[in-house]
């Protein structure tokens, strides 16, 4: 663990009791000097940390915030978000973690922001990622698959989101809306973007990010997103915890990370029908040759939308979105 971590475990550890510097200095094997550096840089951040003569230090209050110090204790992972880069403010997490894998990321690699000024959605679409109550992370991937198994990865993300949703808040019900939605009581709760770099038989990196509106109120969404979006709170009159749920999400990514590579979709599908809401609905697909109707009709083991159309053909469609049409 990170030095600074080690130090505010063991200032959450004494509760509400101080920690003597000498005690901090002889645990970490540091100077007096080089602790208070690190206590000042936790100041920094956010952490409310007292300090009193021949008493030491003690931990007042955290901060909100999905930050490393927060985040490494409660990780399970053996290579996703071992590596944690954390900024308050970046343009696009996507950005961010394509320009480090560009530059030899390893696996597992994650970005984690507080807010994003330019987050992106497909097709050049825009984020909205405002401060101090969401989730916005991507993490590096360099799958042994052919590139185009990679849009599959994108449910397969979503998968493992849905599964840490549920570990933290197993009364909601949240669904997915192919092909990379996550939705709740019929609004967007988040999104997934999954971006690569490949060549034609090759993929260099994939970046898989993902975006979830967790503590957002209501009465602050954009006039554009009130009718459409929606966030775990307004759903459970309550906050929930981001690093909780940015850990449980980086556990529930890598175990269908490794599925998903070793063996495909295949095996995660009959889950992820459980989970769409698309299934027997009536639907109208706008891609790049323009628009479809039909009926949902479940998903297959490339991740293309199986769609049964009004002459009782069926046909796979592979990108495009979906809007449900009045039954
Ligand atoms: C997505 O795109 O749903 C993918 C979103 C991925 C965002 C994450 S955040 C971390 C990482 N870094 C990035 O820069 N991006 C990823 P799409 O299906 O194209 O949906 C975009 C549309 O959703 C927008 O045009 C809006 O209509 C709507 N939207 C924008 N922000 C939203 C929000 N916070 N909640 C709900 N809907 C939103």
């Amino acid at each position: 663990m990170q030095t600074e971590t080690v130090i505010v475990q063991t200032l959450g550890a004494a509760g509400t009791g101080y920690v003597s510097g000498a005690a901090i200095c002889r645990n970490l094997g540091m100077s007096r000097m080089a602790v208070w550096k690190h206590i000042d840089h936790l100041r920094a951040l956010g952490y409310e940390i007292e300090a009193a003569p021949r008493r030491g230090y003690r931990l007042l209050t955290r901060p909100d915030r999905p930050l490393p110090t927060e985040i490494e204790p409660l990780l399970v992972t053996s290579r996703f978000g071992r590596e944690l880069v954390y900024q308050d403010r970046v343009d696009s997490t996507n950005r961010l973690a394509s320009a480090l894998a560009e530059t030899g990321a390893t696996e597992g690699l994650t970005v984690v922001a507080d807010a994003q000024d330019a987050g992106r959605g497909r097709l050049d679409r825009k984020w909205h990622s405002p401060p101090g109550t969401n989730l916005y992370l991507s993490v590096v991937l360099r799958p042994a698959v052919a590139p185009q198994a990679v849009p599959s990865l994108a449910l397969a993300t979503g998968l493992a989101v849905l599964r840490a949703i549920g570990v933290l808040c197993p009364h909601l019900h949240v669904g997915l809306k192919w092909p990379n939605d996550l939705w709740l009581d019929g609004r967007k709760l988040g999104g997934i973007l999954c971006e690569m770099r490949s060549e034609l038989d090759r993929v260099h990196h994939a970046i898989v990010g993902i975006g979830i509106n967790v503590n957002a109120l209501a009465a602050e969404w954009p006039a554009d997103l009130a009718a459409t979006a929606i966030s775990l709170r307004q759903a459970l009159g309550k906050p929930v915890s981001r690093p909780l749920l940015l850990a449980e999400i980086l556990r529930r990514f890598e175990e269908v990370y490794d599925s998903w590579q070793r063996d495909g979709l295949k095996p995660l599908l009959p889950e992820l029908e459980t989970f769409s809401i698309l299934n027997g609905r009536p639907v109208r697909v706008h891609d790049l040759a323009g628009d479809l109707t039909g009926t949902a009709v479940g998903l297959t083991p490339t991740g293309a939308l199986l769609l049964e159309q009004p002459d009782g053909s069926r046909r796979e469609v592979i990108a495009g979105d979906v809007r449900i049409r009045p039954a």
